[in-house]
């Protein structure tokens, strides 16, 4: 039986922390076929990000071509696109394509809370790229950008968001709430009639590098398998939770550190039993 198909189109990140090199890793965890279209090659590791190009812009759209004209796709899942023409490019391909969940990452800005895109990127994704997902994933500082809401500081603020966010046309929001100062992390999510919210416990790993990354490719895992939209996103929350447990006694890098996609079933990393 052929295996369900993801494509991600997102950045590289030459550490192996976030953008694609998470995804795939990933979509190989959760047994998923990964295929990928890179958007923006980084030059960075656990400490920062020293040099990021965009690909051409017909890169970018030859990839996503190549991948859906032979493989094609059950989910797709976005991330860093970077470039307004990129943004425009990827709606281009992705708005016709009926019935396929699409994850929206708006990967906006960095993890001081500072926007890495310039205005019209923020204005395309609001135009474009926000109606076209299934389920849109932004963290508390994306979310404010994105609907030009004051700071959100608690649930309450990250709800209206939620709420904005559906009536500008996402199908599902989750609003990430792992950088509000709590002890424990609560993501709220919304499906346009309730309200849900997912709690974590904050374990003891400051501001840990590919969550996002992984979250949402998690999530687009489970609904290329069909699950539907509110299970993709608990199943998914619960494995990058049992990513960071399995990060716990890692020491890579001098800066945020990555999560252990393969650290529980199966357990690849570090172990004899390698399955092929
Ligand atoms: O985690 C957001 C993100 C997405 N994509 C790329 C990144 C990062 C953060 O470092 O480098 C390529």
């Amino acid at each position: 039986m052929n295996p369900y198909r993801v494509l991600t189109i997102a950045g590289s990140d030459s550490g192996g922390s976030a953008g694609i090199q998470a995804d795939l890793k990933t979509f190989t965890a959760r047994g998923v076929f990964g295929m990928t279209a890179i958007t923006v090659v980084t030059a960075q590791n656990t400490q920062g990000v020293y040099e990021a190009m965009p690909l051409p812009v017909q890169l970018v759209a030859a990839q996503i071509d190549a991948v859906l004209q032979d493989i094609g796709v059950d989910a797709v899942k976005t991330g860093l696109l970077g470039t307004l023409d990129i943004v425009e490019v990827v709606y281009d391909r992705l708005h016709g394509l009926s019935d396929i969940p699409i994850v929206i990452d708006p990967v906006l800005v960095n993890g001081a809370g500072n926007a890495i895109v310039s205005a019209d990127v923020v204005t395309a994704y609001r135009d474009f790229l926000v109606p076209l997902a299934t389920v849109l994933t932004p963290n508390i500082y994306e979310a404010a950008l994105l609907t030009d809401l004051a700071p959100i500081a608690d649930a309450a603020m990250m709800r209206e968001a939620a709420e904005l966010l559906h009536q500008m046309g996402a199908g599902n929001v989750l609003v990430k709430g792992g950088f509000l100062d709590e002890t424990s992390i609560s993501d709220l999510f919304y499906n346009g009639q309730t309200i849900e919210l997912i709690n974590a416990d904050r374990l003891p790993v400051n501001n840990p590098h590919g969550v996002g990354c992984t979250f949402a490719s998690a999530i687009a895992a489970e609904l290329a398998r069909g699950q539907s939209v509110f299970d993709a996103v608990s199943e998914a929350h619960s494995y990058l939770q049992r990513t960071l447990s399995a990060s716990l006694d890692w020491k890579l890098g001098k800066g945020r550190s990555p999560v252990n996609h393969f650290g529980t079933s199966p357990s690849l990393l570090n172990s004899d039993e390698i399955p092929l």
